[in-house]
């Protein structure tokens, strides 16, 4: 009798000292953000720009990605195919291109309930406003962040998009959290963020990013957090912070309210304010008519129609060199007056050099782009080089703030982004159930009161089960059922996960931009490369024109079909 008291308050301790420290386990993971660590690399062909490393499929192939802050193309994951590397690509395609995924040596990829192999068209809203296009194989395969032993996350069954369009030359880890929906899918599919913060793997749905600097001496990496920030990657109180936009696919909208330049007695290059859209999928910065004509008196730039390049020549590169001018971006959430902060830009940061196959040959070019119209002003990631930028998907706005190149001995310094409504840990209910007392204790003591309360509770817990078990065997000889020890982790581990509950946010309408078309059955032998060309595949190109190497599939002359 006293045995079985003694095994019930045993189990009974267990039990408890399970709760806390599933308790603690599900606020000590929700609480770290995710430092995703650089490439180490720069690539690039129309600049030199930071990448971060990721594993997909079964075994792991690592490819180079950049960060995708826009919300479209967002929500997938872009890997090259080696139909992105056609013979016309310089020799090094695939290591220029952050290297390939080549679908069919994974094990885990499907594509499950998709359509037509997974092949699509790529929704893009807003770069496909600036000319961008092409076509995807979606489908499904692990993800790890990070190179191996990185200790990172590992996510099953992630969206992926498999390209070989020139317009994105690098791969790219989407940080949207917007769910996708496929048109011939009933559910949305969850977004790599939203399938983070569903695992509580980062305390919200919130990212931060910085593009890096190869220009700094020495060269500074980009910076890429989830889950929070890196507080030494910025001037402190050179931010400010602004509402989402109303249109969930320009989400990162500012008002951009001047750019100058620090030329004595120069005027400005940009006086009246417009709206722009911070967006990392493109490289230069788009603004309107007037002000690229600005540009082009100040520095001697000149427009090459062919290219739709600002392509400079030795002699405005000297010249421009020798000015050095830098530019100060003033921008606010209104881009006429209200607070605002001014981001300093070194013409270092768009002294670029553009190679083939997106020019002839390799150039170098002034990244400025001639918007026609409101819907096109950009500011690419050449802008997010001198740049942090917080996004927080929680509470719908993000802060700009001027980045800062910490010398490389200086330690990251990791701040999470709480979710609304998560504290800091506060004493559980039932801890302090009774007292009636409701203050609050500071975290660190709450700490050390949680983790010695459970030690106790599974110390005790184990003690009084051995003493029990130790009896019974005494008194018996038939096996005892053997104590697992590990079942009340896997426990924990269990419970640990979280609800299921869907992300509310809008759905990504794949292809849906017309009802029929959009789509195409396929047979097998057309995906392979030289299908006939009386048999042009039909994929509704918003652009109207079928990129090169799309897809291996008739690949025409036009091989510099780039961005426009
Ligand atoms: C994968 O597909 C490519 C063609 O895209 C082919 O050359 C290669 O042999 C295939 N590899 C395997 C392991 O099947
Ligand atoms: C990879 O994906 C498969 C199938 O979805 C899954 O069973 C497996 O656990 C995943 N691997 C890891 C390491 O998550
Ligand atoms: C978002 O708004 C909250 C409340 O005003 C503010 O505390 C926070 O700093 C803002 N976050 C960003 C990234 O701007
Ligand atoms: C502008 O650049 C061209 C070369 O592209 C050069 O010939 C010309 O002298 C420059 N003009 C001025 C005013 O510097
Ligand atoms: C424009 O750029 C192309 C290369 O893209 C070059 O061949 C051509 O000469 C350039 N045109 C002018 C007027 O400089
Ligand atoms: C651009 O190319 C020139 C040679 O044409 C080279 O000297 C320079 O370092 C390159 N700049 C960058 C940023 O790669
Ligand atoms: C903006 O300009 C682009 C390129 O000329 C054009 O395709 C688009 O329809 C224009 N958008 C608006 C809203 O006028
Ligand atoms: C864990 O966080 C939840 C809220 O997310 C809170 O209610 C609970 O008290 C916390 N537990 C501990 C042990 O800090
Ligand atoms: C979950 C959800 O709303 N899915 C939608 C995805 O889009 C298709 C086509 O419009 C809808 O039928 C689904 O309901």
């Amino acid at each position: 009798m006293a045995h079985r008291r003694r095994l019930d308050s045993a189990t009974c301790w267990l039990v408890l000292g399970c709760l806390v420290c599933l308790s603690l386990a599900k606020n000590s993971s929700s609480s770290n953000p995710l430092s995703i660590p650089p490439s180490q690399y720069w690539d690039g062909i129309d600049g030199l720009w930071s990448t971060f490393p990721i594993q997909i499929g079964t075994p792991p192939q690592v490819v180079r990605l950049l960060p995708g802050t826009s919300a479209t193309p967002g929500d997938s994951v872009f890997v090259v195919l080696p139909e992105g590397c056609i013979e016309a690509y310089p020799a090094n395609c695939a290591g220029s291109r952050g290297y390939i995924f080549a679908i069919n040596r994974s094990t885990t990829w499907s594509v499950e309930r998709l359509s037509n192999s997974g092949l699509f068209n790529l929704l893009l809203y807003e770069e496909e406003k600036l000319g961008y296009s092409g076509n995807a194989f979606y489908g499904f395969d692990n993800v790890t962040l990070g190179l191996a032993g990185s200790r990172m996350p590992t996510l099953s069954h992630q969206l992926i998009a498999g390209i070989a369009t020139p317009d994105f030359w690098l791969g790219s880890l989407g940080l949207s959290p917007l769910p996708f929906n496929f048109t011939t899918l009933n559910e949305p599919l969850p977004s790599l963020l939203g399938t983070l913060r569903h695992e509580k793997q980062i305390p919200s749905t919130s990212w931060a990013y910085t593009a890096g600097a190869y220009y700094q001496d020495p060269p500074v990496f980009g910076s890429l957090t989830l889950g929070g920030y890196d507080s030494s990657r910025f001037v402190p109180n050179s931010d400010i912070s602004i509402p989402f936009g109303a249109d969930q696919s320009r989400d990162l909208v500012v008002g951009l309210q001047s750019i100058t330049y620090d030329t004595v007695g120069s005027s400005p290059l940009l006086s009246s304010g417009v709206y722009a859209f911070i967006n990392s999928m493109v490289p230069q910065l788009w603004l309107p008519i007037g002000v690229c004509q600005a540009f082009e008196q100040a520095f001697n730039l000149t427009w090459n129609e062919t290219a739709e390049l600002y392509l400079v020549d030795d002699v405005v590169h000297d010249d421009l060199l020798s000015q050095n001018p830098t530019f100060t971006f003033t921008l606010g959430s209104d881009s006429k007056a209200g607070n605002s902060v001014g981001i300093r830009i070194p013409y270092a940061a768009f002294d670029l050099n553009i190679s083939a196959p997106l020019v002839p040959s390799t150039s170098r070019y002034f990244p400025l782009k001639r918007a026609q119209n409101s819907s096109q002003y950009t500011l690419g990631r050449v802008f997010l080089q001198e740049t942090y930028i917080i996004a927080d998907y929680d509470r719908s706005n993000f802060s700009v703030a001027q980045a800062f190149f910490p010398s490389p001995s200086v330690a990251q310094s990791l701040i999470p982004i709480l979710a609304p409504g998560d504290q800091a840990p506060t004493v559980p209910d039932d801890l302090v159930s009774g007292s009636g007392s409701q203050r609050k204790l500071s975290p660190g003591v709450v700490a050390g009161i949680v983790i010695t309360a459970a030690v106790i509770a599974v110390l005790s817990g184990v003690l009084l089960w051995l003493v029990s078990v130790r009896r019974r065997r005494r008194q018996s000889t038939t096996p005892v059922h053997s104590i697992d020890y590990s079942k009340p982790e896997l426990a924990c581990h269990q419970k640990a996960l979280p609800e299921l509950d869907a992300p509310k946010l809008r759905k990504v309408e794949l292809a849906a931009i017309t009802g029929t078309g959009s789509r195409q059955e396929l047979d097998d032998h057309s995906t392979s490369q030289g299908g006939s060309g009386n048999q042009p595949l039909e994929y509704e190109l918003p652009t109207g024109h079928v990129a090169a190497a799309e897809m291996g599939v008739q690949v025409s002359s036009d091989c510099n079909a780039p961005a426009k």
